[in-house]
């Protein structure tokens, strides 16, 4: 096992990987900006570097700073966490070059779904549905409309570097298409420095269910049921649920399975989240994560697996914690993520908290490095906790979660807090009928 974990990343991911090194008697290092020098994870770390100024090009992105930190403490092993480094493949491979285990997968496979073109012919090869579109990047116009005559219109041109959302066009007709391709490569060279692009037929009313699985590296994979992640406001994940409502046993098992036997084929090392569109009861693959995501939570609730301490494990070289067989999914579980953010504008609101009273009670928690006094900095993003709520049905998860938000206040900053009281009270929600269109049409509301 390793003799030192150094966590960089900062906010609820730093304290949440901080708890799981510490129930594992590993010694922690934190790191930190100058903003973060009072955050919860770098007072409960056994030791705290601060590698920069606020900025995340000169602290949390900056790679020699994080490796000369590793360096100075003797940390042997870096858990990214999600966001900053944490599915930058060249980080990965220089942190290896160095003998520090990055706790995550290889460098390869986070290049190869890196790459959303490359990412989903790989998924194709693997046995994945995938959404009807272009065998790789499109050249031309001509190709384009070669491509979208074939599969019907409307099409969604997408940007192979981009990915949650960024550099994707919709053409609902062929007058529509050559701007759509132009605008998406224009958006993604600026975005990305890279204007490939690639043609998908567009689903209209999706939901997004991703399927969470882990694999040791030898070629063993499990996975670990799924989460609906529909609820989500330009492009950002709002609240999200495990199981999803629109799946039964046999469809689950049969994505599931999908999707555990293409991670073997590959020997995937680590945590993966497998993201789907769904539609009609059918699955189409449109990305996959290779770092631990912010809705973790929710799957941990309903397996009772603590996905981190598994990361830590598999990245040590131990074998999967539980097969197939072992791994069962109880009850229901929600999260909320609680954003320093007008509850109704959505503008940030960062400052100090003056007053923190979280909910509790069985199958509550609070994924949060807020405390009273603590100051929200500005420069990050708005995330500070997360309400995670568990019930032994949805039902109960969702009076539960009523409960918890009405007792839930936080004072000196505004909160996403009140959205979330007003969303488990619509009727939709209440019955699990939405798509991911759904939450933008609810705001768009007067
Ligand atoms: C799509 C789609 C419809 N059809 N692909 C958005 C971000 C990235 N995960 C892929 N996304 C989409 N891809 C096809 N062929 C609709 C979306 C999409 C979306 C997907 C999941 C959750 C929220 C979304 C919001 C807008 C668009």
């Amino acid at each position: 096992m390793f003799d030192k974990v150094l966590i960089a990343n900062r906010g609820e991911i730093a304290l949440r990987v901080l708890r799981a090194c510490k129930e594992m008697g590993i010694p922690t290092v934190a790191v930190h900006s100058t903003a973060d020098a009072d955050a919860m994870h770098v007072r409960l770390a056994d030791e705290s570097v601060c590698i920069g100024p606020p900025p995340a090009a000169e602290s949390y992105l900056n790679m020699p700073r994080l490796l000369a930190a590793c360096e100075i403490t003797g940390a042997d092993a870096v858990h990214p966490g999600y966001g900053f480094l944490s599915e930058n493949a060249r980080f990965a491979e220089i942190l290896e070059e160095h003998s520090i285990t990055f706790i995550g997968p290889t460098s390869e496979h986070i290049r190869i779904m890196g790459d959303k073109i490359e990412a989903k012919s790989t998924a194709r090869r693997l046995g994945i549905p995938v959404v009807p579109g272009s065998d790789g990047a499109i050249a031309d116009e001509v190709q384009a409309s070669r491509v979208a005559k074939e599969m019907g219109f409307p099409v969604l041109v997408k940007a192979a570097a981009g990915g949650g959302g960024r550099g994707m066009k919709v053409a609902r007709t062929a007058q529509d298409l050559d701007m759509a391709l132009k605008t998406a490569r224009a958006e993604a060279k600026a975005a990305f420095g890279d204007d490939s692009v690639y043609l998908e037929k567009y689903l209209e009313r999706p939901r997004h269910i991703e399927v969470q699985v882990f694999g040791d590296g030898k070629g063993n994979a499990v996975y670990l049921g799924e989460r609906d992640c529909s609820l989500q406001r330009r492009h950002q994940k709002v609240m999200e649920e495990a199981p999803s409502p629109a799946l039964n046993a046999e469809g689950r098992k049969k994505i599931g399975t999908t999707v555990a036997k293409a991670m073997q084929k590959i020997r995937y090392r680590g945590a993966g989240t497998v993201e789907f569109l769904y539609e009609d009861g059918e699955f189409y693959f449109i990305e996959m994560n290779t770092r631990l995501q912010v809705e973790h939570p929710v799957t941990e609730m309903i397996t009772g697996l603590d996905l981190v301490i598994e990361q830590i494990r598999i990245a040590s070289g131990a074998p999967l914690t539980l097969s197939q067989d072992e791994i069962t999914l109880s009850g229901h579980a929600i999260e909320c993520r609680i954003n320093a953010e007008n509850p109704k504008t959505f503008r940030p609101s960062p400052g100090s908290i003056t007053y923190w009273h979280p909910p509790g009670g069985l199958g509550v928690r609070v994924d949060s490095g807020a405390y009273q006094g603590y100051r929200i900095p500005p420069y990050y993003d708005s995330l500070i906790g997360k309400l995670i709520v568990h019930g032994k049905n949805r039902n109960e998860c969702l009076m539960r979660l009523k409960r918890c938000l009405s007792e839930f206040v936080v004072e000196g900053i505004e909160t996403t807090i009140p959205l979330f009281a007003d969303l488990v009270q619509q009727p939709d929600i209440a019955n699990g009928v939405y798509d991911i269109h759904w939450l933008e049409k609810y705001l768009q509301k007067p």
